[in-house]
């Protein structure tokens, strides 16, 4: 039987065989105790390449975000963040559960919020009215498409959030998705907020892992809150190693995921009744709309898998098809046959 083809998200990626003999090899400890030593070394590096003081290895993406606003804000102060952050969208109410605080929706343009929207929605002293106390971005942005968050509006954005003496943070999940194809280096973005993070699971290809990068204060409450929510891990040297090796060999190829996604998106572009949502395609996110061939998502879904290739609805008419490193060029020429195989259907 032929290999499935996994288009459904960067966080299908399994470790390849370099990277699990790092993990073979890696020296641990007990990281609650901060003894790890790979824990440690790979802390050390990602404080150092973010030019932030400091920084604190957590299990998950969604760990990171919550252990950043707790970190940032107390029960009922509000944050300022796009209606599509993966911070309020995916978190399983995590926002409103675990941080206790109120978010104010932005409608961005595939994601990208203006610092003229931001301004106008800081809070006044009033006691009607909940302090604003942080204001959040995502880079690149998800559910926008995989958008790069353009440099310059992240620098008008910064200069408000200095102005009102608002803390910034960055969700970046796949920031370095947002370094290749802008050709920005890490450090440049990180420049910009006061704080951020980003996975080792999604593009990078580990098997699990993000971090959070900031000042040692910030970092200090960012571990006690990472404890609370139960994510102190012990000999996680072994994670480490595979986020220290990702580092090391798993950046610039982010390239070729990107290259993959446009050409997905421009034969997806050319089949009867579908479009393509995020075009042109920024990194390696495709959002397509399939309202007017005849299908409704579950169906390409369940059609797809069939002949191989798995894809995921994130509505009953947008699909989002997603590269990474374990889909080559040839797995994405193969895809794009299964949809022409598909819509060519009579009837479809
Ligand atoms: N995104 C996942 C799903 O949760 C939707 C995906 O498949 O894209 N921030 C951003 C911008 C993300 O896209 C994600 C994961 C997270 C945070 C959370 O990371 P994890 O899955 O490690 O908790």
């Amino acid at each position: 039987m032929t290999r499935m083809i996994d288009l459904r998200s960067d966080t299908v990626t399994k470790p390849s065989p370099g990277m699990r003999q790092a993990i073979f090899n890696a020296e641990v400890g007990d990281d609650v105790h901060g003894e790890d030593p790979t824990v440690n070394r790979l802390q050390e590096r990602v404080a150092a390449m973010l030019g932030k003081e400091a920084s604190l290895f957590v299990p998950s993406g969604t760990m990171a975000n919550q252990v950043a606003l707790l970190a940032h804000t107390r029960h009922g102060d509000e944050v300022i963040l796009e209606r599509g952050s993966h911070l309020f969208y995916y978190e399983a109410g995590g926002l409103a559960a675990v941080a206790g605080v109120q978010p104010f929706l932005l409608d961005g343009r595939r994601g990208i919020i203006e610092a003229e929207q931001v301004e106008q929605s800081i809070r006044f002293a009033d006691v009607h009215l909940p302090p604003t106390r942080l204001i959040w971005i995502e880079n690149t942005h998800n559910r926008g498409g995989g958008t790069v968050f353009p440099l310059e509006k992240l620098r008008a954005i910064r200069s408000v959030s200095l102005n009102y003496s608002i803390p910034l943070h960055m969700d970046g999940a796949r920031l370095f998705n947002a370094c290749v194809a802008a050709d920005v280096p890490p450090e440049e973005y990180s420049r910009q907020v006061d704080s951020l993070n980003f996975c080792f699971s999604k593009g990078l290809g580990a098997p699990v892992g993000s971090i959070i990068a900031g000042s040692a204060e910030f970092i200090t409450r960012a571990h006690r809150y990472r404890k609370m929510l139960g994510g102190g891990m012990r000999q996680v040297g072994i994670l480490a190693a595979a986020a220290l090796y990702a580092l090391d060999h798993n950046i610039e190829r982010l390239a070729e995921d990107h290259k993959n996604a446009k050409r997905l998106a421009g034969a997806l572009a050319e089949l009867d009744g579908v479009k393509v949502v995020n075009d042109p395609v920024e990194t390696n996110l495709v959002y397509f709309d399939v309202s007017r061939t005849g299908m409704n998502t579950l169906e390409l879904k369940s059609e797809s898998a069939e002949r191989g290739l798995l894809v995921d609805p994130i509505s009953f008419t947008t699909m989002r098809a997603v590269t990474h490193l374990d889909v080559s060029a040839d797995d994405i020429e193969r895809a794009i046959e299964v949809f022409r195989t598909i819509f060519k259907r009579p009837g479809k």
